[in-house]
């Protein structure tokens, strides 16, 4: 009684009394903890063993899971870069944070936002790597982002301002700044909040030097649906992101020959991007030394229909995973200088990807739609004395902001929308009582022509609306059909009434005016 009386004033008196550090107040507390919060950039979960795939081998990624907890049930509210790193940093849907799309957004960076509310509570905050939100990041006390999409060699960053190139491979510049940050330039003093960002494994999937060739005796077999026909799928058949039809031979799998003779629709829009990159004289050589024969032997087989659709395939998946390859070594870089200052002790370590991507699955790359592949993202957290194992919750990205603020002892702003996942971490709740997510993607007429659509997804369900120039409903029951082949929405009427009313009542509690658009 008597003591929680004491900590009750003590809180009255100096509000972030539960977690921080005080000086001038009457009992000294512990530090809250630091967070890493390590994103990479259309990483799929089907690419990290922690997932359980047979592709690639990722320990170091894979130990943040096993020392922690790997979410399966992990999910975006709007899969495409800006928009999710929007509703990352504020914990809210994109008609509420304003950055719908990637094409004409720029985000207000007056708004609230999680790394602000822990600068406030004290914390030192730092972003490294991809940013993407076109505006000068705010909330943080030292940032060092790369230019847009960023480049995979001899990047530019901005450093706090000032523009820099550097020479090297993007990931590892990027653990290098984060560490240098760690370890020269943070107030020691304080707890941290450092998001490191990176490019990899965007597109065009350019691996580090030493990596080239490291998953070419791999075997790769097509997912099933790989050659899926779109039946009943109307928003489906219509996108561009089709492996054999819309992946570029130059300009995505590197097929540059010098006698300009491989045909490239990039080529003929862009130039000869892969020429044109910015390799040193010495990365070229190494670039091509790889390469050049893979060109040769390409020409040589004159492939044509389903032998150079299953070609495209693989040469995709052998760029992608050693892109990855790289990911995971850098991810151990940033484990291993924790464990060695013994900041794994204090430190929660996330590690997420800005949305999916498919590998294959429905013959496609590229993510946006709120199908599985790219509605869902990889998410493993390791938090000090916390739960070990897996958590099969609904979780969205909407989520990471209260808990890191939870974490922080801030008290989380009823605006937010997503709710903290920290007594998940913690073990002491299995489940957030949450009966469906909700998703909605903007980003059309756009690349790879994704109609515009939102959604929910129950445990079982999923109920999808296209909507703009085109008005179709799909439902998919995911238990039966987890690879959503089979669109089920005319047969089930009072199904589809019921998921209707839980739609709407997602739209009306997250106040997403949408909702009139249908009956
Ligand atoms: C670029 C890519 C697209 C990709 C978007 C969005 N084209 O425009 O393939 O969908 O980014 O990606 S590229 O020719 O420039 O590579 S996102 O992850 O940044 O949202
Ligand atoms: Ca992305």
């Amino acid at each position: 009684m008597q003591k929680g009386f004491a900590n009750l004033t003590l809180k009255m008196l100096c509000p972030l009394a539960g977690t921080l550090l005080m000086t001038g107040c009457a009992e000294k507390k512990e530090k809250p903890l630091n967070i890493v919060f390590i994103m990479t950039d259309d990483h799929s979960y089907q690419t990290i063993s922690a997932y359980g795939n047979s592709y690639i081998n990722t320990p170091n990624i894979d130990r943040i899971g096993n020392e922690g907890v790997v979410f399966t049930n992990s999910f975006v509210a709007n899969s495409i870069s800006g928009p999710s790193r929007a509703c990352i940093i504020t914990g809210k849907h994109s008609h509420k944070n304003g950055y719908m799309n990637n094409i004409d957004c720029t985000f207000d960076g007056s708004q609230q936002t999680f790394p602000k509310l822990l600068q406030q509570a004290g914390y030192e905050t730092a972003l490294v790597g991809k940013w993407h939100l076109i505006s000068e990041p705010t909330g943080f006390d030292y940032w060092n982002i790369l230019i847009g999409q960023g480049e995979y060699y001899n990047p530019f960053f901005i450093d706090n301002g000032e523009k820099k190139q550097i020479e090297g491979y993007a990931t590892t510049i990027t653990t290098d700044i984060a560490l240098d940050w760690l370890e020269n330039k943070r107030n020691k003093e304080k707890p941290f909040c450092l998001m490191l960002h990176h490019k990899a494994p965007h597109r065009t999937w350019m691996p580090e030097l030493c990596d080239l060739g490291a998953f070419d005796s791999l075997k790769i077999e097509l997912p099933d649906n790989f050659f899926d026909t779109y039946e009943g799928r109307r928003a489906a058949a219509e996108q561009e992101m089709s492996i054999f039809k819309d992946m570029d031979l130059v300009y995505d799998l590197k097929m540059a020959d010098k006698e300009y003779e491989v045909h490239s629709s990039y080529l003929e829009k862009w130039g000869r991007k892969i020429y044109e990159q910015d390799l040193t004289p010495e990365q070229k050589k190494v670039w091509d030394a790889y390469y050049d024969p893979i060109i040769a032997d390409f020409k040589s087989q004159k492939l044509e229909g389903e032998a150079l659709a299953r070609w495209k395939y693989e040469r995709y998946m052998r760029d992608y995973l050693s892109v990855i390859k790289s990911v995971d070594r850098n991810v151990g870089r940033v484990m291993d200088y924790l464990e060695q200052y013994n900041l794994l002790e204090n430190t929660l370590v996330v590690y997420v990807s800005d949305q999916g991507f498919y590998m294959g699955e429905h013959g496609w790359f590229d993510k946006r739609f709120m199908y599985e592949e790219s509605f869902r993202t990889p998410l493993l957290m390791r938090l000090p004395e916390g739960k070990k194992g897996i958590v099969d919750a609904l979780v969205q990205n909407i989520d990471y902001a209260p808990t890191f603020l939870a974490l922080a002892g801030v008290d989380v702003p009823d605006d937010i929308q997503g709710v903290s996942l920290l007594p998940l971490l913690r073990g002491e709740k299995q489940d957030l009582n949450r009966g469906a997510l909700y998703y909605h993607f903007y980003e059309y007429p756009a690349e790879h022509a994704v109609k515009r659509h939102y959604g929910i997804r129950t445990p079982r369900y999923k109920l999808i609306h296209f909507y703009n120039d085109i008005d179709e409903w799909e439902l998919y029951d995911l238990r039966n059909d987890p690879h959503e082949m089979n669109n089920i929405y005319e047969a089930n009427f009072p199904l589809v009434d019921s998921l209707k009313h839980e739609l709407r009542a997602l739209q009306e509690q997250y106040d997403d005016s949408i909702r009139f658009v249908f009956p």
